[in-house]
C-alpha cells in the first residue's frame, strides 16, 4: 500500500508540473484530491490493514495529501501570474499608432465665402454687424432717402407682412441701424452680410439670397477711398489679375452711384460665353453716401461723407467656384456639396 501511495504522489507531482492552465489544474486537484480522487479510495481501502498498518498509512496519506495540496497552491499562483501576464500582453494599447480619421462635412461654398469676405474687412479695421431681417418700413426706406411715394420703391417689389413690416430688401437697414447707434457721431466702417428678401421666383431669381454691403464714413472720404477698397476687396476674391471698371447709375442712397464690373476671370477680358463675348461681369453696386442718409442717421454731411456698396454672395460664390446655376446653392445635394471637401488637414478631426 505504500508503494501504492508513493506510486500516486509521483504521478501526482509529475502532472502538476506539467499542467500548462488553471483548469488542468483543477482537473488534476479532482483527479488526486476530489471525494471521489485516487487518495481518498486509499483511505477508504484501508479497512482490510491491521491496527498498528493503519495509523502509519493514514498519516502517510495525510502528509501525501498535504505536500499535494501545497504544491497545487504553489503551481496555482504561478498560473495565474502567467495568465494574467498573457491577458495583459493581449489587451496592450499601442497608443503611438496613428488614430482613425473621423470623416466631417465639408464648408458650404456661401459660407466660405462669407467667411473670406469678413476675414479681409476685419483685417482693415471693419467691424461685422448683424441685424433684424423682419425690418420696418423706416429703416428699409425712409431712413435711406426713399420717403413714401418715391418711385425707386417699385425697383424692389418686396414681402411686406403688414402696411409697417416687411422682410428686407437690402441690408442697408442694418447700416442705418449701426449709424443711429452710434451715439458720438464717430467714424464707422462696417460690412453686414446677410440673408434678404424679393418677391420674385424664376430660374435665375430666388425670392431669398445672400448678399454683403459695406459701409464707411469718415471725415474727407472720397471716390478714391471707394475704389480703391472695391480693387482690393476683388483682386482679393477674384484673383489679381482682376481689374475694375465703374459705369455711373442710379440708387437712391448714393450719389453719385455706380455699377461695378470686374474683368471676366474664364477668358481674362477677351470675351467668352461667360461674360456673353464683353469681357466684362457686372458685380457691384456703390456710391458715395447720400447726404440725406448722413442727415437722416444723425451724421452732420458737411462735416462726413461715406462710402457704401452692395455685392450679391450668390453670384460671387458663382464666379468664384464656376458653379453655373444658382438653385445648386440651395438644395444641397451631398454630391454637390462633396466637391467642397477641403483636402487638407482642416476637414478631419482626431481624436
Ligand atoms: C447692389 C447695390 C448698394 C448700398 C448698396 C448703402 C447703404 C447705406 C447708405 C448708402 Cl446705409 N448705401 N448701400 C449703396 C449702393 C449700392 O447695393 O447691387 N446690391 C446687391
Amino acid at each position: 500500500m505504500k508503494e501504492q501511495i508513493e506510486q500516486i504522489q509521483k504521478e501526482a507531482l509529475q502532472s502538476i508540473s506539467d499542467a500548462t492552465d488553471l483548469k488542468q489544474l483543477n482537473d488534476i486537484r479532482v483527479k488526486y484530491l476530489g471525494k471521489k480522487g485516487e487518495l481518498t479510495s486509499v483511505l477508504r481501502g484501508m479497512g482490510g490493514l491491521s491496527a498498528e498498518e493503519r495509523p502509519i498509512i493514514g498519516a502517510l496519506v495525510n502528509t501525501c495529501k498535504e505536500e499535494l495540496e501545497a504544491k497545487i497552491q504553489e503551481k496555482e499562483k504561478e498560473l495565474e501570474k502567467l495568465e494574467l501576464e498573457k491577458r495583459i500582453a493581449n489587451e496592450q494599447i499601442d497608443i503611438t499608432l496613428p488614430s482613425q480619421k473621423v470623416k466631417r462635412g465639408s464648408k458650404h461654398p456661401l459660407n466660405r465665402v462669407i467667411e473670406e469676405v469678413e476675414d479681409l474687412f476685419v483685417s482693415m479695421g471693419y467691424d461685422v454687424v448683424s441685424g433684424p431681417e423682419l425690418e420696418t418700413d423706416e429703416y428699409c426706406f425712409e431712413r435711406l432717402n426713399l420717403p413714401k411715394g418715391h418711385p425707386a420703391r417699385d425697383m424692389q417689389d418686396s414681402f411686406y407682412i403688414t402696411t409697417e413690416y416687411l422682410l428686407r430688401t437690402q441690408t442697408s437697414a442694418v447700416q442705418a441701424r449701426a449709424m443711429m447707434a452710434n451715439e458720438e457721431k464717430s467714424p464707422l466702417r462696417v460690412i453686414v452680410p446677410g440673408k434678404t428678401f424679393r418677391r420674385e421666383d424664376d430660374a435665375t431669381h430666388s425670392h431669398q439670397f445672400n448678399q454683403v454691403e459695406g459701409l464707411v464714413v469718415d471725415k474727407n472720404i472720397s471716390l478714391a477711398d471707394l475704389k480703391g477698397t472695391l480693387e482690393v476687396f476683388m483682386k482679393k476674391m477674384l484673383g489679381q489679375n482682376t481689374e475694375l471698371r465703374f459705369r455711373p447709375s442710379y440708387f437712391p442712397f448714393t450719389e453719385p452711384s455706380y455699377e461695378v464690373d470686374v474683368t471676366c476671370f474664364k477668358c481674362g477680358g477677351k470675351g467668352c460665353n461667360l461674360c456673353k463675348q464683353t469681357g466684362w461681369i457686372e458685380l457691384l453696386g456703390s456710391g458715395i453716401v447720400h447726404p440725406n442718409v448722413l442727415r437722416m442717421n444723425g451724421y452732420d454731411p458737411d462735416k462726413y461723407s461715406g462710402f457704401a456698396f452692395g455685392v450679391g454672395l450668390d453670384r460671387l460664390a458663382m464666379f468664384k467656384y464656376g458653379i453655373t446655376d444658382i438653385r445648386l446653392l440651395y438644395q444641397n445635394d451631398v454630391r454637390f456639396l462633396k466637391q467642397f471637401d477641403r483636402k487638407d488637414e482642416e476637414n478631419e478631426i482626431k481624436y
